[in-house]
C-alpha cells in the first residue's frame, strides 16, 4: 500500500515540469506564451496578435496539456546576464531566434552555446525555435542554420536537440510546439 502511494506521489510529482523559454530581446517569447495559453486552453487559436511589452524579470505561464502540466519560464532578453541562476530545477529549455533579425545571430549564438554548455542544463530536452517566418525579410532555414553552425552544435552537444520554424503571429508551427512540450523527457 505504502509502496503504492509513494509511486502515485512519485509520478505526481514527475508530471509538473519546468521549461526555461530564452532568447534576445525581441525574438517573441511572451507572443509565444499567449498563443501557447489560448491553444492548450481553446483548441485552437483566433489570428489575433495580442500585444505584448518587453519582459523586464521573468513571466510563469502553466500550460495545461493532454498528459501533463507544464509551467513555462520566460526570461527577458534584457535579463541575460543572470539566466544561469534559472538553469537548476527545469526539464527542458526552449530557445528562440529571431529569423528576420540577421544583425542578432551572432550574439543569439553565443547565448545559445553557453546555455548548451551549462552543467545544471546538461541532459534537458532542447527545442530551437526560428521564430517570425511569416516575416518577408527573414532567411531560409538552411541559412540560419549554417550561421548558427548547428550541424556542429547538435553534433557536440550532449542533449538531445529538436529544430522548428515558427511564426508566433500567424500561428505556423504553434501545435508541434505544444506537442514537443507534451513528449520531451523529464530529466
Ligand atoms: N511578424 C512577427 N512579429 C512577431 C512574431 N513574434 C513576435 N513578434 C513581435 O515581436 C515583438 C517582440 O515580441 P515579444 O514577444 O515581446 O518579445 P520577447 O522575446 O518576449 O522580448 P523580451 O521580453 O524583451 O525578451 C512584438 O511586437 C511581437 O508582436 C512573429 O512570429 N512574427
Ligand atoms: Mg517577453
Amino acid at each position: 500500500m505504502l509502496t503504492l502511494l509513494c509511486s502515485c506521489w512519485k509520478t505526481k510529482m514527475t508530471r509538473n515540469e519546468t521549461c526555461l523559454l530564452l532568447g534576445a530581446t525581441g525574438v517573441g517569447k511572451t507572443l509565444l506564451l499567449k498563443r501557447l495559453q489560448k491553444l492548450s486552453l481553446h483548441g485552437l487559436d483566433d489570428l489575433g496578435t495580442p500585444p505584448t511589452l518587453p519582459t523586464v524579470g521573468t513571466n510563469l505561464t502553466d500550460l495545461t496539456l493532454k498528459k501533463k502540466k507544464v509551467t513555462v519560464r520566460e526570461l527577458g532578453g534584457c535579463m541575460g546576464p543572470i539566466w544561469p541562476s534559472y538553469f537548476n530545477d527545469c526539464s527542458s529549455v526552449i530557445f528562440m531566434v529571431d529569423s528576420a533579425n540577421i544583425a542578432q545571430v551572432s550574439s543569439s549564438c553565443m547565448q545559445l552555446l553557453s546555455v548548451l554548455s551549462a552543467e545544471p542544463l546538461c541532459s534537458a530536452s532542447v527545442l530551437i525555435l526560428f521564430n517570425k517566418r511569416d516575416m518577408p525579410c527573414t532567411m531560409s532555414l538552411i541559412e540560419m542554420k549554417s550561421l548558427l553552425r548547428m550541424d556542429d552544435i547538435i553534433e557536440s552537444a550532449t542533449q538531445p536537440i529538436t529544430t522548428l520554424e515558427l511564426s508566433a503571429r500567424s500561428g505556423q508551427g504553434l501545435q508541434q510546439v505544444l506537442s514537443w512540450l507534451e513528449s520531451s523527457t523529464v530529466k
